[in-house]
């Protein structure tokens, strides 16, 4: 064997106090959130960075990600470019009722900013700090996950490497090595695929309004939103044996004005789509959230239908977490405070995925035969009654906006 390839075969080995499998947002925030209490971390990511930001995901950000996103130190094109909404819409068979969230919360709103451009200032930002990133990582495993001595091995650049490390944060979403790795008779999964998926649309044209609009029609579930004051982000329910390329952008714009309440329809502006793509829908959790030294994180632990906007934020109340508790433990010795993360992060997160689950009952037209062990018209009668009562009293509406704005991040004694 020759030395150059021996020596590529002997794993480097690096040392640091915690090692992030992912670099999507949870990962991206984790470590920054981290970096800023003096906890060392290393990012392993699967695929390159381009490729990280080409994801087109969500874009409505709770006023916790806002507060994180600040203590991180990467809010200031949020707070320029971003958009504070004060509410949203929600057409109902044509019928428009506003959910004024700003008043029927006593003052909480969201701010409208992509996720794709909070990944990308985060991004900046841990290589601005000097903060080590390995893209294009494979073979990512992790190991000794119970021990006091985890540690993580993967391929980098032809270059066998291992991170040693005292915990292990996985980042790495649905498809991850993170969830895999705690055993499959340690963990419960629960999971609701749904029977349809989102078709989403990205154009650079303008909103058709300036809050979003959540559309339950009898031709299905719409929601306009957008990315920015010149550009748009549009999505229609379709059949999950749709695939792309079954819809020219012309048959995107028809149908959707087909959902629209007709004011908004008459104005809406069309133009090329920019990306096109179909997302399935499913809710999905990982019971316990942790195992021994490895702690899964947003999308690697639950998944939740895009309807309540919760997907991103979920992420980022895991994060808050997980930061607190690890800084407890390096900063006042506590080292059992770590133990106490799947516990708290699963009631917060048990909450969004109820109120998506919910959401997305009301929203969407079930079009098969059974559901929830009934007849489909019977189905869709029950939630056609339970969004009329929830938007026509004003209880019913401070429901839906007190969730929408995210409950509370509990508090870490
Ligand atoms: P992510 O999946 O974003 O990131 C995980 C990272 O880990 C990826 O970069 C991946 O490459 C990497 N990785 C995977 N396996 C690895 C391995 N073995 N080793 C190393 N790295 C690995 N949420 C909303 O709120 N609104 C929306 O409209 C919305 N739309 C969505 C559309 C789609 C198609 C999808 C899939 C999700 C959508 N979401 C939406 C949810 C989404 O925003 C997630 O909640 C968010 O990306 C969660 O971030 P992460 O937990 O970082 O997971
Ligand atoms: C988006 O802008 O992508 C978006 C906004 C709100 C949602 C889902 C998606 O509920």
């Amino acid at each position: 064997m020759q030395l150059a390839e021996a020596q590529s075969n002997k794993p480097q080995i690096i040392k640091t106090h915690v090692a992030i499998i992912g670099g999507g947002p949870s990962g991206l925030l984790l470590g920054q959130l981290l970096s800023k209490k003096g906890i060392d971390n290393i990012i392993v990511e699967r695929v390159s960075g381009e490729y990280v930001l080409g994801r087109i995901r969500a874009g409505i950000l709770e006023q916790g990600l806002v507060s994180l996103l600040e203590e991180a130190g990467v809010s200031e094109r949020m707070k320029c470019e971003g958009q504070v909404h004060n509410g949203f819409d929600i057409g109902y068979y044509g019928k428009k009722f506003h959910i004024d969230i700003k008043a029927l919360t006593g003052g909480s709103t969201v701010m409208c900013y992509g996720q794709t451009e909070v990944t990308r200032d985060l991004m900046e930002a841990r290589a601005a700090s000097g903060l080590t990133t390995y893209y294009e990582s494979s073979d990512v495993a992790l190991h000794e996950v119970t021990t006091d001595t985890p540690y993580v091995t993967f391929t980098n650049n032809g270059q066998q490497m291992r991170i040693e490390c005292d915990y292990i944060a996985g980042c790495d979403g649905f498809h991850g090595v993170s969830r895999q790795t705690i055993p499959e008779d340690k963990r419960t999964e629960h999971e609701r695929v749904y029977p349809f998926g989102w078709l989403g649309l990205l154009s650079d044209t303008p909103p058709v309004a300036d809050e979003l609009i959540y559309c339950k029609t009898e031709r299905g579930f719409a929601l306009a939103s957008m990315r920015s004051p010149t550009r748009s982000r549009y999505y229609i329910q379709v059949p999950l044996s749709d695939k792309v390329e079954d819809w020219s952008d012309e048959a995107f714009w028809e149908e959707l004005k087909r959902r629209l309440p007709e004011d908004y329809a008459k104005r809406l502006v069309t133009g090329p789509s920019i990306e096109k793509s179909i997302a399935p829908l499913r809710s999905f959790v990982c019971e316990p959230m942790q195992w021994g030294n490895l702690f899964l994180v947003g999308d690697a632990a639950h998944i939740v239908p895009p309807t309540g906007a919760k997907g991103l934020n979920l992420a980022a109340s895991d994060v808050a977490t997980l930061y607190r508790l690890l800084t407890k433990a390096y900063q006042e010795g506590d080292k059992r405070a770590p133990e106490r993360y799947s516990e708290i992060a699963l009631r917060r997160v048990w909450h969004g995925e109820r109120y998506s689950w919910w959401l997305s009952n009301m929203l969407h037209d079930f079009d098969e035969g059974q559901v929830g062990g009934m007849e489909k018209a019977t189905f869709d009668s029950f939630m056609r009654s339970e969004l009329d009562f929830y938007l026509n009293h004003y209880e019913g509406q401070q429901v839906i906006a007190r969730q929408y704005v995210g409950m509370p991040y509990e508090d870490i004694a």
